[in-house]
């Protein structure tokens, strides 16, 4: 099935976007990959969007353009784009490369000029694959409640502890870690460190099975020694990297939700033109014309929301304003992830018992949605978030 492109016409584009968006889509419905393998299937993406230029819009092209980039700088509209038309078509391929984004996100915003050259370049061309590990047992949604620490001494840090839900763990070349470097600090005493996969003492084994697969993984940390040039960004200043690296993707999750529901309505509205029900077709019925105009116009909600955050964090980069975009895009992020719930339950439903059937395509995101409700901040943490900007403003 072909994505539409009539949203690209939307004021939030300009030119560049609407060819990433025109190209991709045309580009995408070619490709197939067996996804029954997931770790497999996930490298075999990076690779082929690696290979096809589409990665290169995960990092910035630099100042000299040799970090990679396709354009200047981190663009949240075409984060957007891509997310939302790789994932109409697959789940995984958006999966594959919006690790790719998270995963080098912090080292765009805070790596040095070494960091970034041995890093970006690399996951641009898909020949390293990126992770970002934050969450732990007991710290998810409370990020600053983590507990893994690193010490140091000399010039080595030693880090002890574990992170878990660290997506592409177990097939990533290297994890963007914060732990703690001053448990007395809080939010104030977490730093971030760029973990190579072959680290000594790491451990990225124990794979986490889910409902909708996709590599998945525990880390463990031993004693895993590192040198001190593996700190990215400055000590004690990781929260705020972390939280600025989701302020640039959680708009990208809203567009990958965004890209399940446009399919699902799309696969609702082929379905109900063509199965035939007591002498005629099911959208004869005006009880499927009206869940057909309330998918739409759930669609259409997130669509804006979501464009609004990308839109509106691409201006603050342009102006040089710098705006913090936190509440626009935890407002555009809960809002799609929500609505294409809703969307593709409906499209379930309307496919009666085919839409149960294992390997139908509502069937499948019914489950490949269901993540993006809790990954990069369950929906009450952005209630949470949205709650404090508007009792702040
Ligand atoms: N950009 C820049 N700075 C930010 C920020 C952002 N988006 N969000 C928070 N900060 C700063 C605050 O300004 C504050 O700075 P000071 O210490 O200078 O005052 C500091 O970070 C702590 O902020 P806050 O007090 O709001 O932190 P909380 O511990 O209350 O946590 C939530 C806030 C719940 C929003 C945070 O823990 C969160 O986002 N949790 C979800 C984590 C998540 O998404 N996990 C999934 C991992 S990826 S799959």
């Amino acid at each position: 099935m072909v994505p539409s492109t009539s949203h690209l016409s939307l004021p939030f584009f300009d030119d560049v976007h609407r060819g990433i968006g025109q190209r991709l889509a045309a580009w995408i419905p070619q490709q197939h990959i067996d996804e029954s393998d997931d770790r497999l299937a996930c490298k075999e993406w990076v690779q082929l969007l690696g290979a096809s230029n589409w990665l290169r819009y995960c990092v910035p092209a630099g100042s000299d353009g040799k970090l990679g980039g396709a354009l200047p700088k981190l663009d949240s509209r075409a984060l957007v784009i891509l997310r939302e038309t790789l994932a109409f078509h697959s789940p995984l391929a958006d999966f594959a490369f919006a690790m790719q984004g998270l995963g080098s996100g912090a080292i765009t915003l805070a790596g040095t000029p070494a960091q970034q050259a041995a890093y970006l370049p690399l996951v641009a061309s898909g020949k390293k694959i990126a992770a970002f590990a934050l969450s732990e047992p007991d710290a998810g949604s409370d990020a600053g409640a983590m507990s893994t620490s690193a010490v140091k001494v000399g010039d080595e840090w030693t880090i002890n502890g574990s992170k878990t839900w660290i997506s592409n763990g177990g097939i990533a070349d290297f994890y963007v870690t914060f732990v703690k470097t001053d448990h007395a600090a809080g939010t104030r005493g977490i730093t971030a460190f760029i973990v190579d996969a072959n680290a000594q003492g790491l451990d990225t084994s124990e794979h986490i099975a889910v409902m909708a697969p996709h590599p998945l993984a525990t880390l463990k940390f031993a004693n895993c020694k590192l040198d001190a040039a593996t700190q990215l960004g400055a000590l004690h200043g990781g929260f705020k990297l972390a939280m600025q690296t989701l302020d640039i993707f959680r708009a990208s999750v809203a567009g990958a939700a965004l890209g399940m529901a446009r399919r699902a309505l799309a696969e609702a509205v082929s379905h109900s033109k063509q199965r035939k029900m007591f002498g005629q077709t099911l959208a004869d019925f005006q009880l499927t014309q009206a869940k057909i105009g309330e998918m739409a116009a759930l669609v259409d909600s997130a669509a804006l929301l979501t464009y609004r955050a990308a839109w509106f964090r691409d201006e603050g980069e342009r102006t040089g304003a710098n705006t913090r975009v936190t509440a626009e895009a935890a407002m555009a992020k809960m809002t799609a992830t929500e609505n294409a719930q809703r969307v593709i339950d409906m499209a379930l439903q309307m496919h009666g018992g085919l839409g149960v059937k294992v390997g139908t395509k509502v069937e499948s995101l019914y489950r490949d949605i269901r993540s993006l409700r809790i990954y990069e901040g369950a929906t009450e943490v952005q209630q949470l978030i949205i709650g404090k900007a508007v009792l702040q403003s």
